[in-house]
């Protein structure tokens, strides 16, 4: 009912280790909820476009080298630009698909080596999701699939440990068993489809009647 000035978009975060098939599944949502008259916006991050976002990219093609801490923090600072227009769409009615976000941002600097609370302060008070489809997949099943090893990190040993932390966030979540949709990434594009469409629908139905999150890891 898009007379409630109440209706705001959900946000949907997809995350999970180098080739999970998040980008695929993203965008099959997309097209599904943009066929069936929803408003909504597919995003994804690093956003590679912005100033940021190219030395980001600079970074993960090898092409530069930054200090641990210094590339976690552009990370970081690519979402904080996005903050406020993240906000005036989903209280406009938008829903937002978005493709990794800080629970990536996190996992894969703590893999690094870096600290866990250290990684997480500079994304606190960022818009908090209103459902995470964790998209796992193990190392050995991510090497096999097309184009692994490409950038930085797409490497075995440390994409295990970057799934391992992502688990510990979903700990750390204190996982209210509706925020995380762990989904075992090993199905059909169609399988997982269903089942991702069937929860965003739930969602976007029942968050009209919930107030943006604006407290991530507060
Ligand atoms: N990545 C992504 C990070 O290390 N920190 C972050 O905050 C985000 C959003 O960038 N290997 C890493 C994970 C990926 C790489 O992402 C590029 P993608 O989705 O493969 O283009
Ligand atoms: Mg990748």
């Amino acid at each position: 009912d898009t007379n409630n000035v109440n209706n705001r978009g959900a946000f949907i975060l997809f995350e999970g280790c180098d080739k999970a098939g998040k980008s695929t599944q993203a965008k099959k949502l997309f097209e599904y909820l943009k066929n069936n008259g929803h408003s909504v916006e597919l995003w994804k991050f690093p956003d590679r476009k912005t100033t940021i976002g190219q030395i980001i990219n600079e970074y993960l093609a090898n092409d530069k080298d930054l200090d641990d801490k210094a590339i976690h923090l552009l990370f970081s600072v690519n979402r904080w630009e996005c903050r406020k227009d993240m906000k005036n769409l989903l209280l406009s009615g938008t829903t937002l698909i978005v493709d990794r976000y800080a629970y990536s941002g996190v996992s894969y600097s703590v893999a690094k080596g870096l600290d866990l609370d250290w990684c997480c302060s500079s994304d606190r008070g960022l818009l908090s999701p209103d459902i995470i489809f964790f998209m796992d997949l193990t190392a050995e099943a991510a090497e096999k699939r097309g184009g692994f090893g490409e950038e930085r990190y797409e490497k075995k040993s440390l994409q295990e440990k970057v799934r391992k932390i992502f688990y510990m966030l979903k700990e750390k979540d204190n996982d209210s068993e509706s925020l995380w949709k762990v989904l075992n990434a090993n199905q059909s594009v169609e399988m997982l489809h269903k089942r991702i469409v069937e929860s965003s629908l739930k969602l976007i139905e029942n968050c009209n009647q919930l107030p943006l999150k604006e407290d991530l890891w507060k």
